[in-house]
């Protein structure tokens, strides 16, 4: 049965809409507590807002912002109060409500607590972060191979056999607490743009087939892992998620995405090669995808072609919400 909420999203049910979009639908409260009384309402029917789909969950929060402003411009109140309470419709939404100066909206009456209360409730909440690795939870290997982890690689990324032994301990915990664990490899054919004799910027590297292509002999491969390669095609494939054509430029799925939301994956955790390519184009691809994404700093390593590149990749992911481990 679908919900008020869809019905009046599906306009089965009337109502006064203020904005819309792909994701997000708002419309004036019937009974409201304030003139202006909004709620802004997820297309998707989840049961609470923490329940919704990444990027559901980011619109709906771009949303409210944008529609607190247009409650604010119209009604000229002093400021637009945002409640999520829930108890009335079990279909995710938030309440704006526009608040007059001087303006009062009852609050949950307030109960004093002792200070070692406080701390020891703080201190609960910090310790029931989500664990590092859950069944939820895929550990991505990225790239981990001898032309790019052994000293005597066509395309050697400096101190990358520092990261061999910290890898195999991420792959432990991941595999210990059910997390999925995904090998990526650049898989070149022998000619491709992507090669400077080419035209491209590398040198020959990860010959799909060739010993240069082989994981580093010294990375554990997990049990029931998952596998994908990239640029087989002769396509520039530095995303574990996606490949583009070097001339072309069209923009293609490895699979990766559908592979890992079929085993009910929501995170991803990025270890290996390189910070500033495949690492790198791998994290904002996830995070484009809806994915919670982290990079474990002492699993990776740079080619800094240009000194910092490394230092400016962690932090451009950072800036794209990436969680630095
Ligand atoms: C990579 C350069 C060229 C990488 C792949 O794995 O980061 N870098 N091809
Ligand atoms: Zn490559």
């Amino acid at each position: 049965m679908a919900t008020i909420f869809t019905r009046i999203i599906q306009g089965e049910i009337p109502s006064h809409r203020v904005h819309e979009d792909e994701h997000t639908c708002a419309f004036l409260d019937i009974n409201p507590a304030r003139p202006g009384h909004t709620l802004v309402v997820p297309r998707q029917e989840a049961p609470t807002v923490f329940d919704l789909d990444p990027a559901a969950y980011d619109a709906l929060w771009r949303a409210v912002r944008r529609v607190a402003g247009r409650l604010q411009r119209a009604t000229a109140c002093e400021r637009v109060v945002v409640v999520v309470y829930g108890a009335d419709v079990p279909h995710a939404h938030v309440h704006l409500i526009p608040l007059e100066a001087g303006g009062h909206l009852a609050f949950p009456e307030p109960q004093s607590a002792v200070p070692e209360e406080l701390a020891a409730m703080a201190e609960r909440i910090r310790a029931a972060d989500r664990p590092a690795y859950d069944e939820r939870s895929a550990l991505v290997v990225v790239d981990v191979q001898h032309d790019f982890a052994d000293p005597s690689g066509s395309l050697y990324v400096k101190r990358a056999e520092e990261i061999l032994v910290p890898i195999n301990a991420e792959i432990a915990r991941a595999t210990a607490a059910g997390a999925t664990v995904v090998y990526t490899q650049d898989w070149h054919p022998a000619a491709t743009p992507h090669f400077a004799r080419d035209g491209g910027v590398w040198p020959v590297h990860c010959v799909g087939g060739t010993p240069g292509a082989e994981f580093h002999p010294a990375l554990h491969i997990a049990d029931g892992a998952l596998f994908t390669r990239k640029g087989t095609g002769g396509e520039d494939g530095y995303s574990a998620f996606s490949v583009r054509h070097p001339v072309g430029g069209e923009v293609s799925s490895t699979g990766l995405d559908e592979a890992l939301r079929e085993q009910g994956v929501d995170r991803v955790v990025l270890v290996g090669l390189a910070t500033d390519y495949c690492v790198k184009e791998t994290g904002l691809d996830a995070v484009r995808l809806g994915f919670e994404a982290a990079v474990v700093t002492a699993a990776v390593r740079a080619v800094d072609l240009q000194p910092g590149d490394g230092e400016r990749a962690l932090r451009d992911l950072a800036e794209h919400g990436v969680e630095m481990r």
